[in-house]
């Protein structure tokens, strides 16, 4: 499939070391991937759904022990300590490979190697990359098919000579826990991950490729990998902006990204596209300007929670072609159900480690049918709002990045930063709350720069510079930053702001910013909109001029507290945070007064 002999040598070597009893090169071919569905229906490691109901859906379920990923068993491989930083694991290169060799010595004895070569971004794409996986999990080959463009035309990017791809070797061994490991030494390009089955640590083209690795080779060529969706807001005149957004986990990043605007705005002719839900890499094009692409191919989304009403657009996304991981089935006709899906469970359930089980009972007394991180993986061609961008290899024109977080008080319901570096000041100091249980009581905060925490695979201060340095070189073509929290709460911890579809009335008042249309009110943590400039028609009987003012407020006396914990924060990062965020708190702070 590859005359590549830096592919061949490095396909051999792995196979030495796992030792399997075959080798099947992924070629893509629809005959290639129905072998194998067929191959893992018959052996249970896949379980065919109804066919008439869900055309070409399959559903898996792990090991009860394995359900996310896996943050104290991942990795960050560099030579010098330094270079992985405060915020990752870290262990020398050479220790790890020679801890990890024994485990993957004949790890995949008496099954297939199969090799999976993928492209990250469209093939073509200037900005996509190539990557190989090496896996013995068919679950694996299926997904990466939903989630990369996979197949022998990745080879196409690459060439023969090149020396340019992610080296992912996989293997889920035994499951064990105690010897799972997710690892990348992105000084070598490589990623090893062993004992896991569970998407995030084995789709090794997503958080370890499309992140962790990706932001490396990013900062040492000019570019970025980000925890951001990317969008496209469409106005009634055809114009089209395009803005990207981070968030951490629990924010409802995926629902922004599929939002179907108020029905004010439906009638006016707004329109909301999806580029990606999860991941941009966005590079400054021949204009000077920031384009990006989504580097996946399909959604690796959490199941519950979706419903009609959340993210019609996902929901819509998972009728055919799609994999289940850990959900419920309804064992009467073969269909998937999971918390929150709508308010029936199915009466014949069978819950997501396998039990059978009488669903509304078992939900009456506290049981969840579906796991909490139970999840879909399905192809974004199947979005009803897919973005017609979506496989532009030159991506889309970035004029607004968005961070958030969610915060009960603190944080106002937008707010713009003065300038670039302002702006990274706002990424990098980004927080969430941990939900409290007790009404009106604000959680504990945890920090989560450019929702990066888990993600970053370097120093997280040489990151912060990285960003810095890519806004010298943008200049005034930089998007614009602003910041948003939809979780703003009363005093009795409810929700003042309807969020959802809702959050298209900042998103409007964003790209009127952007386009030089909308005012703004300068406070000391940034531009603001006019309450006003706040379009609210439709939601008068929730939402008035007044209640936009609270959720607009700054809180002085709290935000003295978040310039305490900024600095505290800061303070991991040593001589390696940049000059630019020291004195951004400081402008911060004597504007506080
Ligand atoms: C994800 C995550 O699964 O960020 O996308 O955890
Ligand atoms: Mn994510």
């Amino acid at each position: 499939m590859t005359k590549n002999q830096n592919v061949l040598k490095w396909v051999d070597e792995c196979a030495a070391l796992t030792k399997p009893d075959k080798i099947v090169w992924i070629d893509g071919s629809e005959e290639q991937l129905k072998a194998l569905r067929d191959e893992a229906i018959s052996t249970g490691e896949m379980i065919e759904l109804n066919q008439e109901k869900l055309p070409g859906c399959l559903y898996h379920r792990t090991a009860e022990n394995d359900v996310a990923r896996v943050e104290d068993r991942t990795f960050i491989c560099t030579k010098n300590k330094e270079d992985a930083g405060p915020t990752n694991n870290w262990s020398d290169p050479k220790d790890m490979y020679a801890k990890l060799s024994p485990l993957f010595d004949g790890a995949m004895k008496g099954r297939t190697m199969y090799v999976i070569p993928y492209s990250m971004g469209p093939i073509g794409s200037p900005l996509a990359k190539v990557g190989i996986e090496l896996t013995d999990s068919i679950y694996v080959v299926l997904n990466m098919d939903i989630m990369t463009r996979m197949g022998e035309d990745a080879f196409k990017n690459l060439g023969d000579t090149s020396n340019d791809f992610v080296r992912g070797l996989h293997s889920k061994a035994n499951v064990d826990p105690e010897n799972r490991y997710i690892v990348h030494f992105p000084e070598d390009n490589t990623i090893w991950s062993i004992n896991s089955a569970y998407g995030g640590n084995v789709l090794l083209g997503k958080k370890c490729f499309a992140l962790r690795i990706a932001s490396f080779q990013g900062k040492n060529e000019g570019w970025m990998a980000e925890h951001m969706l990317i969008l496209g807001i469409e106005k009634p005149n055809g114009e089209t902006t395009y803005v990207s957004a981070a968030f951490p986990s629990a924010c409802g990043k995926t629902n922004l990204a599929m939002l179907i605007p108020p029905e004010g705005y439906r009638n006016k002719g707004y329109k909301v596209w999806t580029v990606g839900d999860d991941i941009a890499w966005l590079k400054p094009g021949a204009d000077g300007r920031l384009y990006a692409i989504n580097p996946e191919n399909g959604f690796f989304g959490v199941a519950p929670g979706t419903n009609e009403k959340s993210n019609f657009n996902a929901l819509e996304s998972t009728k055919k072609n799609t994999i289940f991981t850990n959900v419920a089935i309804n064992k009467d006709d073969m269909t998937v159900w999971w918390e929150s899906l709508d308010k029936n469970p199915p009466v014949n359930a069978i819950e997501w480690k396998g039990a059978e089980v009488n669903g509304p009972d078992y939900v009456a007394n506290g049981g969840k049918l579906a796991h909490p991180n139970s999840r879909f993986t399905a192809p974004a061609i199947n979005c009803p709002c897919v973005s017609a961008e979506f496989n532009n290899p030159a991506g889309v024109p970035i004029s607004a990045m968005i961070f958030g977080g969610r915060r009960a008080k603190t944080a106002p319901l937008v707010y713009q930063a003065r300038d670039w570096n302002h702006g990274v000041f706002i990424g990098s100091t980004m927080a969430s709350e941990t939900t409290a249980a007790a009404a009106g009581a604000v959680g504990v905060v945890r920090r989560d720069p450019m929702a990066m925490l888990p993600f970053c695979g370097y120093h997280m201060g040489d990151y912060f510079k990285h960003w810095i340095e890519m806004g010298e070189k943008l200049g005034d073509k930089a998007p614009k930053i602003f910041h948003v929290n939809w979780f703003r709460t009363d005093d009795n911890g409810k929700f003042i702001w309807p969020g959802f579809g809702d959050n298209m009335r900042v998103l409007d008042w964003i790209i009127e910013r952007v386009a030089g249309n909308a005012d703004a009110v300068e406070t000391p943590i940034g531009y603001e909109p006019k309450p006003e400039d706040i379009n609210i028609n439709g939601i008068e009987d929730e939402i008035n001029v007044d209640i936009i003012k609270e959720l607009l407020s700054v809180d002085i006396d709290l935000w003295k507290e978040e310039v305490k914990g900024i600095h505290e924060f800061y303070s991991k990062f040593g001589d390696r945070l940049p000059a630019e965020l020291k004195e951004q708190l400081d402008i911060l702070e004597k504007k506080l007064g």
